[in-house]
């Protein structure tokens, strides 16, 4: 061997490493014409852990004369023989992750030389999963080997250096263009601990939650539980202020609009001190190696959606070491296991769990050891009357000891440390101490059992939808996986149109987070989900009724998590419940209301200012989901028991609250707020509260027309309520259009002071309600659209919420260019590194809304007629789809009727369609444009061809309510 290891000289050889393009030959292409003999080939090929997880096979091409192929300084397989296909297995052990050296030492013996000839065979390298095309600039040096070569391309270590930075089969080829539907979801990965708690990865079981930093010598997971809420349900009634509010109304009505703010304000508002309370952090539990040497190398941290779990991996010491983290609904606890992959011990480490003081919660902690281990633990409360918590956690080691010391616990000499934490409140009833003592009584089933069924819980439902948008961009230098998280999302910056699986993959983040922070029997998504590490938080991560606690359920339905929704319906039964005090004190009415925010307690009063406090109508748009759940699940039992009376006591509360406004005869809210925009008066001056304001008129409209079809459909459309709501529906004021063609945010031409205001509340109508539809109110849908540019034009979409809602608007106004633009914008400019959405700052709003809006660029459900005595809701396929997705396939989509979606297309429009519905109910599926004759097959049935000039296909009702399944071909 010649290997140059060592040499502070420039090695003489250097000049005859040059670029080459393979295939093709290497005259004129690295080496001089007419060069005959040998010459050897180096190309590089970075492979991630799945890649690495078989043998794969190395198809070279078609060379001109003999090869023989090395790699990684292994030789895999030579073959003499001009233009011969040849393929030669790389076996598994000497595949590494990262960056893997292939040579190939070519022999020719006249003529051309290198890869000649036609055709030209591509080289590839090919694995179970994965395939890479290797086609591309690769370096070529001419020489012999060993004796005779000026360098060892397999074995140089200076050969690295001398590379000029050139891609080399970093292309990855899909192996079909279905492999991120059935196959693997993508990770978010990345070279370097967290340092800052938006760098950290979350997991999460729903109700439990971590921020796992993926630290070597420090390592940090920041807890929580979704009901550690400072606070209590204590009284935090609005004052008796009916009389104040009637004036106010009087006042507003004959158009003196400050005075009546004034009355409001003064009168109606709970003060600030009378805010919601916070929702806390659990407190930390860190891991320190003790005299463990600095240096750590092989460093990967990664999250896997699929399977929940949070991955750190390094070497220290020579010792390469795992450490998974998981949340496990099935079992109730977090789990975190750190052990050794191949030979040797751990570090020795120190693990240690706490919470800070806060104000008069002083917590206790402890330590006991244990038959098996070591637990440790705190418990306290959240502050003067707020829930009491208990978090233990329960170490377990495998070779080697665990024990007590200063309070900490301390593991020596071990293969393995499994910790599980059971972390409770008693917000639900019981000492959270003991609850803590049950839910580790699965701890003994150990690592691989318990990590097994918390994964299993994962993929169960991740695997209900699969999205690809299509191939990687022939022009992308690297694909994108190869590149970590933060490299990609900062690449994606300047070239979205590279990277449509980040898109995909932002997608199917945010169905992880939604599953990861609500389920049944916990409280919903707060505004940031579960995950907080403050005491209290930004808008004391509560759940926010003027848009954000709505949002973060939008992808609920479509995204099949129906169930995630339970929490929020939940919350909403409280709500409902407290909310009637609000709806007699200040507003003298039946029902219930809740205002603009609510808390753990279900507080529903106005709070604060009235810019955002005076917003009466916050209870009958969360109503909205109720309605959804059944209109998604079809569950005739959840809309009798749970959604039933919800909307029934919304409607009792808006039916008192409405006003006839004397100028025009029609019904009117108000004064109350269009969240959190204000106006200008003609005099100049600035207000807040104004009667009749667009979004209120849009949400009474919906409540009432959700509550007649929840009426028609449990067959109560005669009772009184019913029958005066119809009655009021028809004198319901609309919003309206000014004259500048925009939709009005207020019922007077008011200019607004914010002309870029986030909020968008008058366009309501168009999402998250159906009034206004791009085919079917053509005129509403271009006053939408002008407010939508106006808003644009005026710097709308800073914060992250409000840009996912725009993709959603443009949506549903077919518009996928624009759509795809607020998309791109979402990723670029308000995503953390750890892709958590940014308001700033962080706020989980806009995860979800830009999934839910992703959703609705492909598939739509929201328009509804009643046919033959039932509620059809028309599917629209690819009603936004931007020319960046011009291939690709979403499977598993669920539109309301409770009917999954599957569609693939090329080239912009549908290649098949197929739907899949629980029973023969009536389907009208709306194709893409353009589309005039359809080939349906129904599931038992033979096929028709059938000419839909209007673009729609309609399956009737079959008389047997058995499940149905349609494919539809263009
Ligand atoms: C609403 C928004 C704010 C923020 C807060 C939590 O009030 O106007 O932007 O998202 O909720």
């Amino acid at each position: 061997m010649l290997a140059q290891a060592g040499s502070n000289t420039t090695p003489a050889h250097e000049a005859a490493l040059t670029p080459t393009t393979i295939p093709g030959r290497w005259e004129g292409n690295g080496l001089p014409d007419g060069t005959d003999g040998v010459a050897w080939y180096v190309g590089e090929i970075t492979l991630d852990d799945r890649d690495c997880a078989a043998d794969m096979v190395f198809t070279p091409g078609n060379i001109d004369d003999a090869d023989e192929s090395w790699f990684n300084g292994t030789r895999i397989g030579n073959t003499d023989g001009w233009q011969t296909e040849r393929a030669y297995t790389v076996p598994q052990s000497i595949l590494r992750t990262g960056v893997n050296r292939i040579a190939i030492r070519v022999t020719d013996s006249g003529g051309n030389g290198g890869w000649v000839g036609t055709p030209k065979v591509t080289p590839k390298l090919e694995g179970e999963a994965c395939a890479f095309d290797l086609s591309g600039t690769w370096w070529i040096s001419a020489g012999d080997h060993p004796e005779l070569a000026s360098f060892d391309p397999v074995m140089d270590p200076d050969l690295h250096a001398r590379m000029v930075p050139i891609p080399v089969g970093t292309r990855r080829m899909k192996l079909t263009p279905m492999e991120t539907v059935t196959g693997k979801l993508p990770d978010l990965w990345y070279t370097a601990p967290a340092n800052a708690w938006t760098d950290a990865l979350p997991v999460g079981n729903g109700r439990m939650g971590a921020m796992v930093f993926g630290g070597v010598h420090h390592e940090r997971l920041q807890l929580n539980e979704a009901t550690v809420w400072e606070g209590n349900a204590e009284d935090r009634t609005a004052p008796e202020s009916s009389e104040y509010f009637r004036s106010a109304r009087a006042l507003s009505l004959a158009g003196k609009v400050l005075e009546a703010q004034q009355i409001i304000q003064q009168h109606c508002m709970l003060p600030s001190d009378m805010m919601p309370r916070s929702h806390q952090t659990l407190g930390d539990l860190t891991i320190d190696m003790i005299d463990a040497p600095r240096a750590a190398s092989e460093y990967r941290r990664s999250l896997t959606l699929r399977s929940g779990i949070a991955a750190t991996q390094f070497k220290v010491n020579g010792v390469s070491i795992v450490r998974e983290v998981l949340a496990s609904a099935p079992d109730e606890l977090l789990l975190i296991d750190t052990h050794v992959a191949g030979e040797g011990v751990l570090p020795d480490m120190r693990v240690r769990m706490h919470r800070d003081d806060f104000e008069t919660d002083i917590p206790a902690h402890a330590a006991i050891p244990t038959r098996q281990g070591v637990r440790l633990s705190f418990t306290g409360h959240t502050g003067q009357g707020g829930v009491k918590y208990a978090a233990t956690a329960d170490l377990r080691v495998d070779g080697g000891t665990v024990a007590i010391e200063a309070g900490d616990a301390v593991v020596r000499g071990a293969r393995s440390l499994t910790i599980s934490i059971a972390a409770r409140t008693d917000y639900f009833g019981s000492d959270p101490s003991l609850q803590c003592e049950n839910d580790l009584r699965s701890a003994t089933s150990g690592w691989s059992a318990l990590s097994d069924r918390a994964s299993a819980w994962f993929a169960k439902t991740m695997d209900r939808v699969s999205l690809d948008l299509g191939d990687v961009a022939p022009e992308a230098s690297v694909i994108p996986e190869l590149l970590s998280t933060p490299a990609r999302l900062n690449r994606f910056r300047s070239k979205p149109e590279w990277d449509n699986d980040l898109i995909s993959l932002y997608f199917q983040y945010g169905r992880y987070l939604l599953l990861s922070s609500s389920r049944e029997g916990s409280l919903p998504a707060n505004l940031q989900g579960i995950w907080n590490d403050h005491f209290r938080a930004p808008w004391n991560a509560d759940f926010h009724t003027n848009i954000n606690v709505q949002m973060n359920y939008w992808p609920a339905g479509p995204c099949a998590l129906a169930e995630t929704e339970l929490p929020l319906i939940d919350l909403l039964d409280k709500i409902r419940v407290r909310g009637v005090r609000t709806a007699q004190d200040i507003y003298g009415a039946r029902g219930w209301c809740c205002h603009h925010i609510t808390d753990a307690w279900a507080m529903t009063g106005p709070e604060g200012q009235t810019v955002w406090g005076m917003y009466p109508l916050g209870g009958a748009w969360l109503v909205r989901h109720a309605w959804e759940h059944y209109e998604y699940t079809n569950d005739t039992a959840f809309l009798r028991d749970r959604a039933w009376p919800a909307l029934d006591g919304a409607v009792r509360f808006l039916l008192d609250y409405l006003v006839k406004d004397p100028a025009t005869g029609m019904l009117v809210s108000g004064p109350s707020t269009s969240p959190e925009n204000s106006f200008i008066l003609p005099d100049g001056s600035h207000a807040n509260l104004s009667m009749g304001t667009s979004m209120d008129q849009w949400i009474a409209r919906d409540l009432l027309v959700n509550y007649l079809d929840a009426a028609r459909i449990l067959g109560r459309s005669n009772e009184a309520l019913p029958t005066e709501a119809t009655e009021a529906l028809k004198h319901l004021a609309m919003p309206a259009v000014g004259a500048d063609g925009r939709l009005m945010e207020w019922s007077k031409p008011y200019g607004e002071t914010e002309p870029g205001h986030r909020h968008m509340s008058h366009l309501y109508g168009l999402h998250p309600a159906n009034f206004i539809t791009a085919d079917g109110t053509p005129a509403l849908a271009a006053a939408a659209r002008a407010s939508l540019e106006f808003r644009l034009k005026n710097g709308g979409g800073h914060t992250g919420w409000s840009r996912a809602w725009l993709i959603n608007f443009w949506a549903r106004l077919h518009d996928g260019e624009h759509a795809w633009s607020d998309v791109c914008a979402l990723l670029s400019k308000s995503t953390l590194p750890n892709l958590f959405d940014d308001h700033p700052p962080f706020q989980i709003d806009g995860n979800f809304g830009g999934t839910a809006g992703i959703a609705e660029m492909l598939m739509q459900s929201h328009i509804r007629t009643w046919s033959a005595g039932h509620l059809v809701h028309r599917i629209d396929l690819l009603p936004a789809l931007p020319h960046a997705w011009s291939d690709g396939r979403v499977r598993g989509l669920i539109a309301r009727g409770n009917v999954a979606v599957d569609i693939q297309w090329k080239h912009g429009t549908i290649a098949r369609a197929q739907l899949d519905s629980p029973d023969a109910r009536e389907l009208r599926i709306k194709m893409p444009a353009g589309i005039t004759r359809a080939h349906v097959a129904v599931a038992g049935q033979a096929p028709i061809d059938l000419p839909i000039p209007d673009g729609i296909v309609i399956i009737p009702r079959a008389a047997a309510s058995t499940p149905r399944s349609v494919v539809i071909l263009p």
